[in-house]
């Protein structure tokens, strides 16, 4: 751990190795964050203008999505240069400040690890490709030309895999006359994790961000790594036009002996670090396996099963959330994970749909569903993080024409529906919905111009309703969704039962309402949130509270306390030892 880092919490987790089981972390999207430099993209001055902000919510982490050398094909996620910063956002000696300033905030700074893949103009592919007995050729994951067919020709793909950006997952290389691999961009080829060549210089370089001073990573598809030997084809599904590879990609056969070296090689002996691997598709047993402090692998994962609930038969085609749907979902990962392992907590991310707009009701209720979706989501067993703007209630954008967006996934989507047949509107319809554009518009910081984010023209619309969400209307303000943030966050630090508790669901009559009570040993915390735009009353008379539940620490003023729960209705109710008022000061 940095000498710098001036812990905030004084728990005694804080100065563990485990100090993460009590900390919040704050995901920062850097190109949508702040611009200092009034080029319409947010940078690392930026981010250091900003860190009071982080602050004043009080959290513990910032994970910085990718700031390194890029051609920005997936927006960073496409590394030309692991040890360098791209322009676009600033230098190493950027970096080095926000490190310092971060940390004497009390700040740690989490890295976004892309080792799946790289960018085909980092030096390696670039050597890699140059030559079939290229010594680097083994880096990647080439092929010839399917069995029977000519390379180049439509099917001579050497399997039927999809890209996660449409289109095949194989690109022919025509210098080579071979395919090479990569499950996203053509311009993301993946790396050949059989090589151990290739793991010995992602340590190399890993290791290098740490002696650096970063506090740790979160990794990219890190669950994608390790492949099925013979790369098979996969089931065509319904409406898909290729192969699902996933079975055969995700999970595979070595990830953990990969993970468990990466952590010899790379962490042994070092501590105060944290790592989070996201994980597309994974099981609980898996996710289990991957976090059991044990096996020494990762301290958690993302999951996605609560992300993809409104998936309907494509990701664009998405369905109605079923009425309980998210609490069912957060529940079973919280018992599931109750005895080895342990969670990430997110409602959102650079990827996914704002929360409010997918799981709340932005239109009718915005502010009490943004903060009981917050109040149901912090105070379970796990790790919150924070996507950038969901503190502040930010919303979906109104993505209603093609050009409105920007990213790749969603670009190749388009064309590639369109040129089916499928109807443009309704196309569009069902992206405006699920787009990763969404959460990626400008924080909104004031009603001034462009949000305050930019004093050019930002590189992605500003969404039109700054003009009432925005930081400076919320910051300090009494009642706002920042400030019922700000007392989550500091509520997580004033009681280990939040941070290290049980967790059991309380069946309260309607699967709308999420209450559960965390417990350690005679403390106890009491979370009831109605998450529908319904009064709705529990089974038993919220006039008298569940016995033995203690006193109101915290509610999202949505109700008026009486026996039934107002729409969108947050209440937490603690014993009197379970929380540590001269930690968490005044709550609201
Ligand atoms: O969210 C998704 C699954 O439906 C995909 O959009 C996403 O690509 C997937 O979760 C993997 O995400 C990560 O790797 C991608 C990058 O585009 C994403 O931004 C990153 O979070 C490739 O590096």
């Amino acid at each position: 751990m940095s000498q710098q880092l001036q812990l905030r919490t004084t728990s005694p987790l804080a100065t563990s190795d485990d100090w993460w089981k009590q900390a919040v972390v704050y995901q920062v999207y850097p190109r949508s964050f702040a611009d200092s430099d009034a080029d319409g993209y947010g940078d690392l001055r930026g981010v250091i203008d900003h860190l009071d902000h982080l602050e004043t919510l009080g959290v513990d982490v910032v994970w910085l999505s990718p700031i390194y050398r890029s051609p920005q094909a997936d927006n960073g996620y496409d590394i030309s240069d692991y040890r360098d910063i791209d322009p676009l956002f600033g230098t190493l000696d950027d970096f080095d400040e926000l490190l310092e300033q971060a940390h004497s905030r009390g700040i740690r700074v989490v890295m976004d690890l892309v080792v799946n893949h790289t960018s085909d103009e980092h030096a390696w592919f670039q050597e890699s490709r140059s030559s079939l007995d290229n010594p680097k050729r083994d880096w990647y994951i080439w092929r010839p030309a399917r069995p029977g067919t000519v390379a180049g020709e439509p099917g001579a793909e050497p399997n039927n895999w999809g890209s996660f950006f449409s289109g095949p997952a194989w690109d022919l290389d025509e210098a080579t006359g071979e395919y090479y691999l990569h499950l996203f961009h053509r311009k993301q080829p993946d790396l050949n994790w059989e090589n151990p060549e290739v793991r010995a210089a992602v340590h190399e370089m890993m290791r290098w961000w740490l002696d650096r001073g970063v506090d740790g990573f979160r990794m990219d598809v890190i669950n994608l790594i390790s492949k099925v030997p013979g790369l098979p084809d996969g089931e065509v599904h319904p409406g898909e036009l290729f192969g699902d590879g996933f079975p055969f990609y995700a999970f595979g056969p070595r990830l953990h002996e990969f993970l468990q070296e990466m952590h010899r090689e790379v962490f042994d002996g070092r501590h105060g670090f944290m790592t989070v691997g996201e994980a597309p598709g994974a099981t609980i047993d898996q996710a289990r396996l991957v976090t059991d402090p044990a096996r020494r692998e990762l301290d958690m994962v993302f999951q996605f099963e609560h992300v993809d609930l409104d998936h309907g038969e494509l990701k664009y085609r998405p369905v109605p959330l079923e009425r309980g749907a998210l609490a069912a979902s957060l529940t079973k990962w919280q018992e599931g994970l109750a005895e080895h392992g342990w969670n990430s907590l997110y409602l959102g991310n650079h990827d996914q749909p704002r929360p409010v707009s997918r799981f709340g009701d932005d239109r009718d209720h915005w502010r009490e569903s943004a903060t009981a979706l917050a109040t149901a989501l912090h105070l379970l067993r796990g790790t919150p993080y924070v996507y950038q703007g969901e503190e502040l209630g930010m919303t979906n954008a109104p993505l209603t024409r093609i050009d409105d967006y920007r990213d790749v996934e969603a670009v190749n989507y388009y064309a590639e529906r369109t040129a089916l047949g499928e109807d443009p509107t309704e196309v569009l319809a069902g992206m405006s919905v699920i787009s990763r554009d969404n959460a990626r518009t400008p924080v909104q910081w004031s009603d001034g111009p462009e949000a305050g984010f930019t004093a050019g023209t930002p590189w992605i619309e500003v969404n039109p309703n700054a003009a009432s969400i925005n930081a400076a209307a919320q910051v300090g303000v009494e009642g706002s969704v920042f400030e019922h943030y700000r007392a989550l966050i500091a509520l997580r630090h004033a009681s280990e039962v939040i941070a290290l508790g049980d967790f059991e669901r309380l069946d309260a009559g309607d699967p709308a309402i999420f209450a559960y009570r965390r417990a350690l040993g005679e403390e106890s915390v009491l979370v009831i949130v109605n998450l529908s735009s319904e009064r709705l009353t529990p089974v038993w008379a919220l006039g008298d509270p569940v016995p033995g539940a203690g006193e109101l620490v915290l509610s999202n003023g949505a109700g008026d306390g009486g026996g039934s729960l107002a729409p969108w209705e947050a209440r937490v109710l603690a014993t009197p030892g379970a929380v540590d008022r001269d930690v968490a000061g005044a709550l609201d």
